[in-house]
């Protein structure tokens, strides 16, 4: 990589896994990483946020719909090194919600970053996956609480 003196640093996500009853909602992004994939609503934490406040503003920015019941569940550390003259590295905090109001309907409200939201069901889940969210699949990871019934 050409030094261009600035140092890159890691920068901070939350990213959410909005559940309703066995399902949560995924969107095909279009943006350069991960293009095409379905992967979470969320995006990067702003100054002076919580986790909590991000996942409520990402999702509501994303979708339109409110969330409440929000909680941490696990974090990542992913280095994308994929395009060395843009080096990516990003710890992704993920949470999860439930819809604040269930009568809402999600809207895809950048349609610039994602093609649409639909609720996905997790044991029979969309491909592909956005990377990350693979990964987790792949290693048994389960967002929803310990009694919920999901078989
Ligand atoms: P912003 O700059 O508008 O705040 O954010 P954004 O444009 O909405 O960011 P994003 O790419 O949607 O999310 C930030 C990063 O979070 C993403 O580049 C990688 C990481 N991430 C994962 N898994 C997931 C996932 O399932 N969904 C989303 N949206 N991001 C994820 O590691
Ligand atoms: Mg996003």
């Amino acid at each position: 990589m050409e030094s261009t003196g600035v140092v890159p640093s890691p920068r901070v996500a939350v990213v959410v896994f909005l559940l309703k009853g066995n399902k949560v909602l995924l969107g095909r992004r279009l943006t350069p990483v991960g293009r095409h994939t379905f992967a979470l609503p969320g995006g990067h934490l702003e100054f002076g946020e919580s986790f909590e406040e991000c996942a409520a503003r990402e999702v509501k920015e994303e979708t339109g719909l409110d969330i409440s019941k929000i909680e941490y569940l696990t974090v990542t550390n992913n280095v994308y090194s994929k395009n060395p003259s843009n080096p990516l590295h990003i710890v992704a905090v993920f949470m999860r919600a439930i819809q604040a109001e269930p009568t809402q309907v999600a809207q895809n409200l950048e349609p610039e970053k994602c093609e649409s939201w639909d609720w996905y069901d997790w044991k029979n889940l969309p491909r592909p996956l956005f990377g990350p969210l693979q990964a987790m699949a792949d290693n048994g990871f389960n967002p929803f609480p310990a009694d919920h019934e999901n078989d």
